[in-house]
C-alpha cells in the first residue's frame, strides 16, 4: 500500500525583518509540530515555507536599510532561514517568491486567467508624486487618517484605528520616500482580476471543505456574502514580477509588477518546483491532480488575517487559470498572539522577535509555550509571568524531573542498565491503561490540528509518569523486592522512551536528547501505537542508560526582570 501523502504549506513570512513569536506562533510553528507528527507516523510529507519578497514593504525597508533591494532581500532570506532551522523549523523547502519559478508561474497564471475572460484593464487613480518622479501606491504615501485623524497613517491602512485604506482618502498626504507634498492624482492603468464572476465557484469550492474548522468558514463566507469584488492585481512598483502578456512585456505596464498578493500564494507552488530542480523531486505529483496529486491532502496554516487571501484569492487563480492544481483541503488559521493585551511592534520594540528570544532560551523552550498556549480558538495573551510558571511547571518539574530521577535511579541502583526480572503487576495495568487513552487524545489531536489539545494530552501523560513514580516508589520496593522495583524501573524507562517519540514534534532537540538516554536513538522519529502495554514493555532488557544534563533549567526571577526590561512588557 502506497504511503499517505500531505503536502503542507505555511504561510510566507513577510522578507520585511526577522518575524515576532506571533508570527512563528500562528503558521510556520504549528505546521512544523504537524509535520514531524505526520512523519513519525510514516506519512510521506512535503513542507514548504518560503519568504514572500515582494510589494512596497520591501522596497522600503530596503531602502532604510540604504540597500539595494535584491541584496537586501538576499540576505534578510538567509536570516529568516537560518533563523528558522535554529528554531527547527524542519521544512523540506525554504524557497523565495523572488525566485525564477515564481516568475514564470505568476506570469503563467495571468495568461490563463486573461485567456478564460477573468483579466480586465481599467483606469484607476492613484497618487502620483512629481518630486520623486512615480507614483505612490500603498504605503509609498503617508497622511492623515480620513476617519481617526491620526498622523502618519499609511496609504493601505491606518495603524492606529486599523482602518483599510486606499491612498486617495489620506488627508494631507506625502510621499513616505521623500516627504515631498507636492503630489497631484493621475490615472493610471491596472489588471483587474474578475473575482465577481467566480462566486459562484468558490462557493461551491468552500461548501465542498466542510474539514475546514469555524475561523476559516466564517471569514470565507463573511467575504462570499459581502460579494466578491473584482481585484486590482498590478502596481506602479518596481520590484516584483513583471507584467507580461504570452511571455512579451505588456504595452503599457513596462514600469508595472504585478501585486505581492498576487504572486505570494502562487509561490507555494513555484517553491514546489524550486525544490524539485533543486533536489531531483516531481513537484507535479504534488500539484497536479492529473499528475496524481489527488491523493495529496493539502494542509495550509495562517493567521487568521491572512485567510480571506487564501479562502478566495488564490483559489480565484487556481480555480479560473481552468487548469487541474491541486486545492487546500484543511486550511487551518490561527488566532493573534498578543503582547500583554496589545500587538508586537516591531516599530515600537515591543514584544520578543525570534532572533533575540534565541539569544536568551532554547528553541525547545518557546517551541513548547507558543503550543501549549496556541492562540487556537481565541487570541492568546503572552506575559512573561504565565511563560516562567508554564516553562518551570510542565517542562522543569513535570518532564524533565521525572526523566533525571528514574534515570538517576537506574544507574545508581541497577549499574545503568535496564533491569530484567519481575511481571507488571495492577498498578502497572492501570497505567497502561491511562497511557492508552491519553495517547489516543494526542494522536487525535495533532491528526485535526488540534495543537492545543494535542500540548494538553502530551503534558497529561508526562504527569502520569511523576504520578506512578510517586505511587510504586521503587525506592521503598528496592529495599525488600529487588524485582518489584526492576519492574518499576524498565516500566519507567520505557516511559522515558515513549515521552521523547510523543514530544518529539514540540520539542524535537530535547527529544532527540531524551531519546538517546535510553539508547532508543531513531525511533524517536518514529510514533508509538495505540497500545499503552505495549509501549510500556518495549526496550530490551540489559540495554544501557545514562542520565542526560539536566533537560531544563528553570527560569529564575531575575531573568524575567531582566527579560522585562529589556523586551519591554506589562509596567511593573
Ligand atoms: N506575507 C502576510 C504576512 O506576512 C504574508 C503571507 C503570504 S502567504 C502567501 O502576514
Ligand atoms: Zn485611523
Amino acid at each position: 500500500m502506497s504511503r499517505r501523502r500531505i503536502l503542507i504549506t505555511s504561510a510566507l513570512p513577510y522578507i520585511n525583518g526577522v518575524k515576532h513569536l506571533g508570527n512563528l506562533a500562528g503558521s510556520m510553528l504549528p505546521a512544523d509540530v504537524y509535520a514531524r507528527f505526520e512523519r513519525a507516523r510514516g506519512s510521506e510529507v512535503l513542507s514548504i515555507c518560503a519568504t514572500d519578497e515582494h510589494g512596497t514593504p520591501a522596497e522600503l525597508a530596503a531602502a532604510a536599510a540604504g540597500q539595494d533591494v535584491r541584496a537586501y532581500c538576499d540576505e534578510q532570506h538567509a536570516l529568516q532561514r537560518d533563523i528558522g532551522a535554529a528554531f527547527h523549523l524542519s521544512w523540506d523547502w525554504f524557497g523565495r517568491s523572488s525566485s525564477p519559478e515564481n516568475r514564470a508561474l505568476t506570469q503563467h497564471f495571468a495568461d490563463a486567467l486573461e485567456d478564460n475572460g477573468l483579466i480586465e484593464e481599467r483606469t484607476d487613480q492613484m497618487i502620483y508624486s512629481i518630486d520623486d518622479g512615480r507614483f505612490l501606491p500603498d504605503r509609498y504615501v503617508e497622511g492623515t487618517c480620513p476617519i481617526c485623524g491620526f498622523r502618519p497613517a499609511r496609504g493601505d491602512q491606518c495603524d492606529n484605528c486599523g482602518s483599510l485604506l486606499d491612498p486617495i482618502e489620506l488627508i494631507e498626504p506625502y510621499s513616505a520616500v521623500s516627504k515631498s507634498t507636492n503630489l497631484e492624482v493621475r490615472d493610471t492603468r491596472h489588471l483587474y482580476l474578475l473575482q465577481s464572476r467566480l462566486q459562484d465557484k468558490i462557493r461551491a469550492f468552500i461548501d465542498s471543505r466542510p474539514e475546514f474548522p469555524p475561523l476559516t468558514r466564517s471569514i470565507a463566507y463573511k467575504h462570499l456574502d459581502e460579494g466578491l469584488i473584482d481585484r486590482g492585481i498590478t502596481r506602479d512598483l518596481a520590484w516584483g514580477v513583471p507584467v507580461t502578456r504570452n511571455g512579451r512585456p505588456r504595452p503599457g505596464f513596462e514600469t508595472k509588477v504585478f501585486y505581492v498578493w498576487f504572486d505570494a500564494p502562487i509561490e507555494y507552488i513555484a517553491a514546489t518546483q524550486e525544490w524539485a530542480n533543486a533536489t531531483g523531486g516531481d513537484w507535479a505529483r504534488w500539484w497536479r491532480t492529473d499528475q496524481g496529486a489527488d491523493d495529496v491532502r493539502y494542509v495550509e496554516v495562517m493567521g487568521k488575517d491572512n485567510v480571506a487571501f487564501h479562502t478566495v484569492s488564490f483559489p480565484a487563480t487556481l480555480i479560473g487559470s481552468g487548469e487541474p492544481w491541486k486545492r487546500v483541503d484543511v486550511l487551518k488559521s490561527f488566532n493573534w498572539l498578543n503582547w500583554y493585551g496589545g500587538k508586537f511592534s516591531t516599530s515600537q520594540k515591543r514584544g520578543v522577535f525570534m532572533d533575540a528570544a534565541l539569544e536568551i532560551l532554547p528553541a525547545d523552550v518557546w517551541r513548547w509555550y507558543l503550543t501549549a498556549q496556541s492562540p487556537e480558538s481565541a487570541d492568546s495573551a503572552f506575559t512573561w509571568e504565565a511563560f516562567q510558571n508554564l516553562v518551570n511547571k510542565d517542562l522543569a518539574d513535570v518532564l524533565g524531573n521525572f526523566v533525571n530521577r528514574i534515570l538517576k535511579f537506574t544507574e545508581t541502583r541497577f549499574d545503568g542498565l535496564i533491569p530484567e526480572g519481575g511481571a507488571p503487576g495492577p498498578l502497572e495495568r492501570t497505567l497502561a491503561d491511562e497511557v492508552s487513552a491519553r495517547l489516543a487524545e494526542l494522536t487525535s489531536g495533532l491528526e485535526g490540528l488540534e495543537i492545543r489539545r494535542g500540548a494538553q494530552a502530551l503534558r497529561a501523560l508526562w504527569v502520569l509518569g511523576n504520578e506512578y513514580l510517586t505511587e510504586a516508589a521503587p525506592w521503598t520496593a528496592i529495599k525488600t523486592d529487588r524485582e518489584r522495583a526492576a519492574v518499576v524501573v524498565r516500566t519507567g524507562l520505557n516511559l522515558v522512551a515513549l515521552f521523547a517519540r510523543v514530544s518529539q514534534p514540540f520539542i524535537p532537540a530535547t527529544a532527540e536528547v531524551i531519546s538517546a538516554a535510553v539508547g532508543d536513538g531513531a525511533a524517536v522519529r518514529s510514533w508509538p501505537g495505540p497500545d499503552g502495554a505495549a509501549e510500556l514493555d518495549r526496550l530490551p532488557v540489559g540495554r544501557p542508560v545514562k542520565a542526560p544534563d539536566v533537560l531544563f533549567r528553570k527560569i529564575e526571577d531575575v531573568q524575567l526582570a531582566d527579560w522585562a526590561e529589556r523586551f519591554g512588557g506589562a509596567p511593573g
